[in-house]
């Protein structure tokens, strides 16, 4: 920390805002000893329940929950009138904290921060206000808020109007009285679904411009419900503790049950038992795909819609206001009180803006393609620059004068949505990249703060000055945050999650929807490894730990929790029966694959008795090119079909008659009986090709892991014993060698399903040591690879295997053989077949089957 004499212009921390985040931030910093400053625009605490005075508005999440939790003592002092408080409550509250702990004295209100630069050799941050203020501090905090930054309004002709306009994240201190009005209301999200029934209340006349209609569900507000006071009071701890742990910041448990494989009569009772109990989660949560699984979400939809239809009396009305045009959920829901009731008045009326658009405000009122209507009053509900419109208000430079604003041209760029390379001791709260507005605003500040606090105290005791992301860690969080979006579908919908209400904004999903429990997991995570991927620097040097925090894609990852979850026994703790019986029962799951012409059992010779093979038929006339597979399975597991979901896969894009053929497993056959197996297959099935309906001449050999070992021995087999022509070979995440010592078998030795440990087990049941130096069992060590059959070889990042698949790919290359060569990043040995399960690999899957149509051209 610098020990600068202090003249009142020099804080540890300089903190922009003093809602609901900045105020726990100082909290946090007094008590830790640092001294700090909140500048705030406003006149008063509050940030959003500070702008947001428009008659209706509440929070939605229950008051109970969407409260500091960081002080017992505060929560008793403090008792909610209403499940869902409304603003006026929520800004006493604050103001209640903000005087409690004194922390008035440190904010300067009534000033708004114009710029921020970074003093690298003063290693200092020179804040400028509108008041001309010069300020500078160790450390700035951006505490602005996600949605405090009005979006412009960019309806035609708003100068024109000659009556009073409104905006509700901006409304007059004083109150509004429409009694007698004619008022327009132009925006039909939280804020105009909240404050349309109350001003129709007053109004003589109120019509609505409707854009996009919203899905809403009912609050079903009233008195904190007694249940929930019980259930915190029982143990505010474990409740509070179970909200940090949550998906959202709320302490509900998630549904697991896809919405499809629970009964017809089941789902509608738990949509209802949500719809009834009034809140933005619980339906959600009552099964698991809701926001992936496009055709779930479209029965639900159907629910919200039909709910709407028994509402409104008039049926053209009704249709107009049922949500239809994004699936449910990927904008945030609305809770709304009489909003729907309302247009059953004879004084409400709503303008469907797709069928008749605005042409322009006027100096009377609005005209739309259709007619000319005059307003005595004309209310913007028209939402925010979300996220990061508040924070590159501020004119924010880095290292060298680098704008935040141009950094973020394409999109906002943070590692974990608190911090961003090129600006050291720069924090946000609740910062694009973070769950956020996708959580309990409450548990996620707090978390924030915390966090920020924290670090500032390590660097203070390890006699750090400053901290900032590295490039590699912020990118790899960049693309983490995107691939979880990805998955789900959020980035559908034009909404401020993805910045598309904003003219002129890059369309990127802002929030982080991993979850509020795995995202703080994260942050845990960084600290534990020394701030990983965090720059330290010091007098005496500096520190870093640079790394990815979360290699693993998002579905990988999803799919490694819930085989966690299943806490079965690791493979090669069993006895090879048991192993194959638990792998069988786990291949039961999987979705099967797309459908082929035709799937046709059969039976060929091997040299120790007959093999089975399964053939997958395309649907195409005439012979068919063929790719003869090799299943994986450590040559001890696996049959004919056990990769079927691929193998179907295979056939269907590639158009190839898929042969995958069985072969003698260990240990009751070793090494070399499974080799001996796949030669006799594939001179079988090139000896039979036009009997299976395949061409002999235009044959290719694939398989995984210990297959893509037994598919890389038979090329190099049959070009040195005269065998058939093999087009190319497919080696997936390829066994090509029986050494442990390359680096991937220490890097992913554990957690990624195929560990070492039982690649180990594989091994010793498959071949002695001494034969393993066997190119037969080793491909990799073939005294020549050149003149073998064109090869696509795939490795996965996170595969003990990876780096001897890549040596393989590497040494053919060196041969001379023509190699495609693709490292799946973030993949593990197990996720490149999932087919229909894991999306991340979807692309590996695609590029894999046009190298097979390649080289069966
Ligand atoms: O803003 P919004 P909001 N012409 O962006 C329409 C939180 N919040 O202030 O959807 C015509 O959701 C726009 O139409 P479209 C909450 O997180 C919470 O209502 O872009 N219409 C949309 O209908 C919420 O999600 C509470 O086609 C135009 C509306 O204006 C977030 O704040 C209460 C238009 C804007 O909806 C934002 O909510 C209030 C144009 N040119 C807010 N431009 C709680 O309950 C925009 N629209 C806690």
């Amino acid at each position: 920390m610098t020990n600068r004499e202090s003249d009142g212009q020099h804080f540890d921390v300089i903190a922009v805002g003093a809602g609901m985040a900045g105020l726990y931030l100082l909290k946090k910093l007094r008590d830790a000893g640092f001294s700090a400053v909140a500048l705030e625009t406003a006149d008063d605490v509050g940030g959003t329940w500070y702008w947001n005075r428009y008659p209706g508005a509440r929070c939605d999440i229950e008051s109970l929950d969407y409260s500091y939790s960081f002080d017992p003592e505060l929560e008793k002092e403090w008792q909610w009138s209403e499940r869902y408080a409304t603003q006026p409550e929520i800004l006493r509250y604050l103001q209640f904290v903000a005087n409690r702990y004194d922390l008035r004295r440190d904010i300067r209100f009534s000033t708004r921060v114009d710029r921020a630069s970074w003093d690298e050799d003063a290693g200092l941050w020179r804040i400028t206000t509108d008041n001309g203020d010069r300020i500078t501090a160790q450390f700035y905090v951006m505490a602005t808020g996600c949605l405090s930054m009005p979006k412009e309004p960019d309806v035609p002709g708003v100068d024109r109007f000659g009556g009073p306009i409104y905006f509700t994240n901006r409304w007059p201190h004083e109150g509004v009285d429409f009694s007698g009005k004619r008022v327009a209301v132009i925006g039909t999200g939280s804020s105009g679904i909240q404050s349309i029934p109350l001003i129709a209340e007053q109004a003589s006349q109120i019509t609505v411009f409707q854009r996009t209609a919203n899905y809403a569900a009912p609050a079903n507000n009233g008195p904190v419900r007694r249940e929930h006071r019980e259930q915190l009071e029982e143990d505010r701890n474990a409740y509070r503790e179970g909200a940090r742990w949550s998906r959202a910041g709320v302490p509900i448990s998630g549904s697991t049950e896809p919405f499809f494989s629970v009964e017809p009569g089941e789902r509608m009772r738990r949509l209802e038992a949500g719809w009834t109990r009034g809140d933005l989660l619980t339906i959600n949560s009552s099964f698991a795909d809701l926001v992936v699984n496009a055709a779930a979400n479209f029965e639900v939809q159907e629910f919200f819609r039909d709910k709407v239809r028994e509402k409104v009396l008039d049926p053209l009305t009704a249709e107009d206001l049922c949500g239809k045009d994004f699936p449910l959920f990927s904008k945030r829901l609305c809770l709304e009180t009489n909003y729907f009731e309302t247009f059953n008045s004879p004084k409400a009326k709503l303008v469907n803006l797709h069928r008749t658009p605005i042409k322009s405000i006027t100096e009377a009122g609005i005209d739309t393609s259709a007619e000319s209507m005059e307003f005595d009053a004309i209310v913007f509900a028209t939402g925010f620059d979300a996220m990061t419109g508040a924070i590159v208000a501020v004119d924010i430079r880095g290292r060298d004068g680098i704008e935040l604003k141009n950094v973020w041209a394409e999109g906002p760029k943070t590692y974990l949505g608190l911090s961003v390379h090129g600006f050291p001791n720069f924090f946000t709260i609740t910062g694009p990249g973070s769950p956020s507005v996708l959580s309990n605003m409450a548990v996620s500040i707090e978390q924030h703060v915390e966090w920020i606090t924290a670090a500032l105290e390590h660097l203070r005791g390890e006699g750090f000055h400053s901290i900032e992301a590295t490039s590699a860690a912020q990118e790899s969080w960049v693309t983490h945050v995107n691939d979880y979006a990805n998955l789900t579908l959020y980035p559908q919908a034009n909404s401020w999650y993805m910045g598309a209400n904003v003219p002129g904004k890059p369309r990127v999903f802002l929030p982080y929807i991993g979850g509020v429990d795995r995202y703080r997991q994260v942050c845990d995570d960084v600290v534990k490894r020394d701030y990983l991927g965090f720059e330290q620097v010091g007098n005496a040097g500096s520190r870093c730990n640079d790394g990815v925090i979360r290699p693993v894609k998002p579905d990988v990852q999803l799919l490694l929790e819930l085989l966690a979850s299943l806490d079965q026994p690791p493979l090669d703790s069993l006895t090879p029966e048991a192993a194959r019986q638990q792998m069988e029962a786990s291949a039961a799951q999987r979705p099967p694959g797309p459908e082929v012409d035709e799937i046709i059992d059969g039976i060929l010779p091997g040299p120790a008795g007959e093999l089975d093979y399964r053939l997958y038929k395309p649907a195409i006339p005439g012979l068919a090119p063929i790719v003869i597979y090799f299943h994986g399975g450590g040559w001890v597991l696996g049959h004919a079909s056990s990769d079927e979901p691929f193998c179907r896969y295979l056939c269907a894009e590639s158009n190839a008659l898929v042969i995958s053929v069985n072969y003698r497993h260990a240990p009751e056959a070793r090494f070399p009986a499974a080799v001996d197996d796949a030669v006799a297959a594939v001179n079988w099935i090139a000896a039979n090709a036009e009997f299976l309906g395949g061409d002999s001449h235009n044959i290719a050999v694939a398989g995984w892991s210990a297959g893509a070992n037994l598919a890389a021995v038979v090329c190099q087999l049959a070009l040195a014993h005269d065998g058939p022509a093999i087009k190319g070979q497919l080696l997936i995440t390829p066994v090509t060698d029986g050494d442990f010592t390359r680096p991937s078998y220490r890097d992913n030795a554990e957690g990624y399903i195929l560990t070492r440990s039982l690649m180990e087990w594989f091994w010793d049941h498959y071949c002695d040591v001494d034969d393993r130096h066997d190119p037969r069992a080793s491909p990799l060590r073939a005294q020549s690879l050149t003149g073998l059959p064109p090869a696509m070889v795939v490795t996965a990042e996170l595969d003990p295997l990876r780096d001897e698949g890549n040596a393989y790919a590497d040494a053919l290359k060196a041969a001379g053989v023509q190699v495609q060569h693709l490292q799946a990043a973030g993949q593990i040995h197990t996720s490149l077949l999932a087919v229909d399960a894991i999306m991340t690999s979807d692309n590996t899957r695609r590029l894999m089957k046009d190298a097979l149509i390649g080289f069966l051209r």
